[in-house]
């Protein structure tokens, strides 16, 4: 657990194509002839290529919170880790203050007719490198779920909200109404990732997750799953569902009614890694790319429906609509004050 302010800086804004980092070439000179000149050189990361699900993924903001310790940045890495659409993500650096910290990453460059429209461009003068462009459609926000009081307000829940609230008092200018318009890139949350410890979740867990599940999906993950054997995985995963099931919330999971898997599930993951048996290269495992592979969770699940174009879209659609029931809903309480976006809210 880390209670103190450590400092984990972690470099995912070139990653590697594989577990196996670039290698150098050195010149092969015949043999007693000795160079007149050493020219330095210098290995340029190789970035993973852009797959075809990667290109096809909208905008997606998740918020990733849980309490002190339990491994929210960790997940945010693992994640970037585990999926090879993202190639690239910004520098996470773990601060031990109660602010929310967003992390943008990168599954899609930015096609050029956006990058010329945007900054009014005519198409005679496009640029030619900007095809090169990332697109920083994802969006990860590293956020505890308590501050200093657990009984207190939760920057988790007040982030969803602002967020919310923000878009509702807005005034929409060319700019938010392009984004409006063309498929979003709004400022709000499509999902939580809520990560619960063994024992399953506290009162003040439910408390916050109904808050946030009101304003929109949370999906319950438990967490650290390495500590714990198969048989524990399986009895903390069923003591969260039924901690989940007795509070009645709302939580949001990937089963489609008659699909392989048409019952509530929840996901137990881990950001631990562990010895590469295959690799035994000491030049590869030293490698500042090298990444040691995680340990089997059901991570790679959850990452594969969270990042796929059914679940992202999914998720945007039911994020959508609870804005909506919030917008509704602060809107009666006479917390919201009537707008161009919530004056229609009740018509939907
Ligand atoms: N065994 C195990 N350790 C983990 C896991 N995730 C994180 N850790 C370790 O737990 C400690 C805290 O991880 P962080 O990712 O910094 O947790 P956090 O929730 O971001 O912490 P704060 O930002 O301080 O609230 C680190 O030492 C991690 O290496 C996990 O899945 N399994
Ligand atoms: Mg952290």
């Amino acid at each position: 657990m880390s209670e103190d302010g450590h400092s984990l800086s972690a470099s995912l804004s070139e990653l590697p194509p594989s577990h196996s980092p670039v290698m150098g070439t050195s010149p092969i000179l015949p043999r007693g002839l000795t160079p007149q000149l050493v020219m330095p050189s210098l290995t340029v990361p190789q970035r993973r290529p852009f797959s075809e699900i990667g290109k096809s993924l909208g905008k997606l903001k998740v918020l990733v919170t849980g309490r002190r310790g339990i491994g929210k940045t960790s997940l945010i890495l693992a994640i970037a880790q585990s999926s090879a659409h993202i190639v690239h993500m910004d520098t996470v650096v773990a601060t031990s203050n109660n602010m929310a910290t967003d992390v943008y990453a990168s599954t899609r460059p930015k096609p050029w007719w956006r990058t010329d429209l945007d900054h009014g461009l005519s198409r005679r003068r496009r640029s030619s490198t900007s095809d090169q462009v990332l697109d920083r459609n994802i969006c990860f926000v590293d956020c505890p779920v308590y501050g200093d009081d657990a009984q207190g307000s939760s920057p988790a829940v007040d982030y969803v909200e602002s967020r919310l609230a923000e878009l509702a008092h807005k005034s929409i200018n060319g700019t938010d109404l392009r984004a409006l318009l063309s498929g979003g890139a709004e400022s709000n949350v499509d999902v939580v990732l809520y990560l619960l410890p063994h024992s399953g979740p506290t009162s003040d867990d439910i408390r916050c997750m109904r808050d946030l599940q009101n304003a929109t999906n949370v999906i319950p993950l438990l967490a650290r799953a390495d500590e714990l054997s198969l048989e524990e995985r399986l009895s903390a995963k069923n003591r969260t569902l039924r901690g989940i099931d007795s509070a009645g919330l709302d939580c949001f999971f990937f089963t489609a009614p008659g699909g392989a898997q048409d019952h509530p599930h929840i996901y137990a993951i881990s950001s631990a890694t562990q010895a590469d048996a295959e690799i035994i290269d000491a030049s590869i495992l030293m490698s500042s790319d090298y990444l040691p592979p995680l340990v089997a969770t059901d991570l790679g699940d959850l990452v594969k429906n969270l990042l796929s174009v059914e679940g992202s879209t999914w998720l945007r659609h039911s994020a959508a609509c609870k804005a909506i029931k919030w917008m509704r809903k602060q809107r009666h309480r006479g917390s919201l004050l009537p707008s161009a976006l919530t004056s229609g809210c009740d018509e939907t």
